[in-house]
C-alpha cells in the first residue's frame, strides 16, 4: 500500500514510517518541522537526540532498502498539500501532522487560534483532495480520547445507537473537550464524519489515549532512526514526564488529588493499532471511530508504577519520591470512567508488551540520555495554567 504520513517527522510520525516500511509499505510524508520549533519555543529540547531530516532520510533509506519520499512544507497550504498528494497518489493518509498539546492551546488567544487553524485547516485540506483527486483512499486520522472529556455516564466508540420505533440510527457521542487543543479534535470529528456522509468518503478516526516509551527497538539498529522523547510541561505527556522525572531525581508530580483516569498504550502497540486499521480499512462512505488504549488507569497508580520500575530492576536503583503538584488545569480530578475499546481487538490487537517492561525499555533509554533532561531541568515544571496566568506550580501541602 502507498501511505502518506502527515507529520512524519513528529514522536509517531518517524516511528510509524519505519514501522510500516518493515511491513513493506511504501511510505512518504511531509512535514514543516514545527514540532521542533514549538519545543524550543518552550525553552526545551527532546531527550533522545533528533537527527536532521537529512540524516534521517538516509538511515532510513539504508535500513529499509527503499526512500520514504519526503516532502518539507505546511499541510495546511491548500497548494501545497495539493501539489504532494498529486505527486504521491496514496492508497491511506495518516493525519499525524497536528499541534498536540493542550498546554501549548491554553497559553493565550494567538497559540489558541494558531492550535485551530493548524489542526482544521489541514484536516479540511486534505478532505476536499480526497473528495477531487482520491476519493478511494482511507483517511486514517488521529483524535484523541481527550474528546470525550470524562462524562458521568459510559463511554462508547464514537456512537450510540438510538433506535425507536423500530428504525435503527446513530448518533455521535456527545463531546466534552478540556482544552483548545482537544477541541480541534472535536471539530475535526465532526468535518470528517460530514464529509464521509456527504462525499462517500472512508476515515477511521482514532480516539487515541496518552502514549508512552520511545522506539527503542529501531534506536539499537541506528540513532538516526530515533524519534523524538518530550518531558517537558507543555509537550511531555504523563508517563514519560514521569520517567523523566524519577531519572533526573526529580519529584513524580500527579496533579492535584491525582485521581484523573485516563486510558494509556504504549508506543509499539499505538504502532500496531495503526497497522491494523490501514491493513483493514472501513468501506466507501464509513466513518469508523475507534477507541484506542489499553488500559485504564489513575495517575496516581502510575506514578507508583513508575516508581517501582525506577527502583525495583537492579540495574537502574532510582529511588524516586511522588510530590503532588497543584492542578494548573481545570479538570475532574476524582470521575468516573468507563470507556468501550472492542474494535481494535476484534480486528487482531493483542498488547504486545506489558507496562512493566515497557517502562522498563523507557527508562534505560533516558538514562542514557540523562545529561539532556538535566540541560533543560526548568521546563519539567509545568507553567501554562488553564486560566491563562503563566508561572511554576506550587507543590501541594
Ligand atoms: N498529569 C499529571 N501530571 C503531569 C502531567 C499530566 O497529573 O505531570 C495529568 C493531567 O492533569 C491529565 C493526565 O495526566 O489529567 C493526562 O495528561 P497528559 O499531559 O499526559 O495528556 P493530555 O494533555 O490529555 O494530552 C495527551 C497528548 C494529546 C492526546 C491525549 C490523549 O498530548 O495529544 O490527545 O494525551 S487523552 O489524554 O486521552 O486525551
Amino acid at each position: 500500500m502507498k501511505i502518506f504520513i502527515a507529520g512524519v517527522d513528529g514522536y509517531l510520525g518517524w516511528t510509524l514510517a519505519q514501522w510500516l516500511a518493515r511491513r513493506g509499505h511504501t511510505v512518504g510524508g511531509a512535514d514543516n518541522f514545527a514540532r521542533r520549533s514549538w519545543v524550543k519555543e518552550i525553552g526545551s529540547q527532546s531527550a533522545v537526540p533528533v537527527a536532521k531530516i537529512h540524516d534521517r532520510l538516509a538511515a532510513f533509506e539504508a535500513r529499509y532498502g527503499a526512500p520514504l519520499q519526503f516532502y518539507r512544507g505546511d499541510l495546511s497550504d491548500y497548494e501545497f498539500a495539493r501539489r504532494v498528494l498529486m505527486a504521491f497518489e496514496p492508497d491511506a493518509i495518516v493525519h499525524l501532522g497536528e499541534m498536540p498539546s493542550a498546554p501549548y492551546s491554553m497559553i493565550d488567544a494567538k497559540h489558541a487560534a494558531y492550535t485551530h487553524t493548524n489542526n482544521l485547516v489541514s484536516t479540511l485540506n486534505m478532505l476536499h483532495l480526497m473528495r477531487d483527486a482520491f476519493p478511494g483512499c482511507h483517511l486514517l486520522k488521529l483524535g484523541t480520547m481527550g474528546e470525550y472529556g470524562t462524562p458521568n455516564v459510559d463511554i462508547p466508540e464514537g456512537f450510540f445507537n438510538c433506535k425507536l420505533r423500530g428504525r435503527e440510527d446513530w448518533m455521535m457521542f456527545p463531546r466534552k473537550p478540556g482544552s483548545f487543543y482537544h477541541a480541534t479534535k472535536v471539530h475535526d470529528t465532526y468535518n470528517i464524519e460530514m464529509a464521509c456522509r456527504l462525499w462517500g468518503l472512508r476515515s477511521t478516526d482514532i480516539m487515541q489515549g496518552v502514549v508512552y516509551g520511545t522506539n527503542y527497538w529501531d534506536q539499537e539498529k541506528d540513532e538516526r532512526l530515533a524519534t523524538r522523547f518530550d518531558f517537558d510541561g507543555v509537550f511531555g505527556t504523563a508517563i514519560n514526564r514521569f520517567c523523566a522525572q524519577a531519572v533526573v531525581g526529580e519529584p513524580i508530580t500527579p496533579f492535584g488529588d491525582g485521581h484523573q483516569r485516563r486510558g494509556f498504550l504504549p508506543l509499539q502497540d499505538s504502532m500496531q493499532c495503526f497497522t491494523l486499521a490501514l491493513e483493514n480499512p472501513p468501506k466507501a462512505g464509513e466513518y469508523r471511530t475507534l477507541n484506542q488504549f489499553e488500559e485504564v488507569y489513575d495517575v496516581t497508580e502510575l506514578a507508583e508504577k513508575v516508581v517501582e520500575a525506577a527502583g525495583g530492576f537492579r540495574t537502574f536503583k532510582l529511588e524516586p519520591e511522588i510530590r503532588n503538584l497543584c492542578n494548573p488545569r481545570k479538570e475532574a480530578e476524582e470521575h468516573y470512567y468507563n470507556p468501550d475499546c472492542n474494535k481494535l481487538p476484534d480486528l487482531g490487537y493483542v498488547p504486545a508488551i506489558t507496562m512493566a517492561e515497557a517502562l522498563h525499555e523507557l527508562i534505560a533509554v533516558l538514562v542514557k540520555y540523562k545529561g539532556r533532561i538535566v540541560a533543560c531541568k526548568d521546563a519539567l515544571m509545568p507553567d501554562v495554567r488553564w486560566d491563562g496566568t503563566r508561572g511554576a506550580m506550587e507543590y501541594v501541602k
